[in-house]
């Protein structure tokens, strides 16, 4: 078994429509235990390093525009291979894409809304689970 811990973002539409627990149910279901947890109002300077990779890009501004709009609830997520299983579980960025059976697939809203409405983030590699979880919980 190879043990990780990643980070996993309640998005504000995620705590706005009440998927909060419905989110962490499934996380648990799975096998992956939560170590920590907090409700974060997020700032432009938090927000701007999480999504550094993406700074240029045309869809930034409206990220980190939709990503101040409302609270935040933070995982800190523990499990074997939870990083790549997470994602999994999580289904691909885009809702109107995602496969039945995972949370932006059967939760996600796929219509009259955008693409950064998709109600969760997961790290995507043992680097970025260390470097996020460093900047939300440290
Ligand atoms: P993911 O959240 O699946 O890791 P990502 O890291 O590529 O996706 O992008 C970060 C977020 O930015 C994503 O959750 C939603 C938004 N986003 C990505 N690509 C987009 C696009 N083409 N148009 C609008 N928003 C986008
Ligand atoms: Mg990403």
């Amino acid at each position: 078994t190879t043990v990780e811990e990643t980070l996993v973002l309640v998005k504000p539409d995620g705590v706005a429509r009440n998927l909060t627990g419905e989110i962490l149910r499934r996380i648990e279901a799975k096998g992956y235990s939560l170590v920590d947890v907090k409700l974060v109002q997020a700032d432009r300077t938090l927000l701007t390093q999480h999504y550094a990779e993406h700074e240029g890009k045309p869809f930034f501004g409206p990220l980190v525009e939709f990503m101040e709009s409302g609270p935040i609830v933070a995982f800190r997520v523990a499990g074997n291979r939870v990083i790549e299983g997470f994602r999994s579980l999580a289904g691909t960025t885009d809702p109107s894409k995602a496969a039945p059976g995972t949370i932006r697939g059967d939760l996600g809203r796929d219509w009259g809304v955008a693409v950064q409405q998709n109600l969760v983030h997961g790290s995507d590699s043992p680097e970025s689970a260390a470097r996020e979880l460093a900047l939300w919980f440290d």
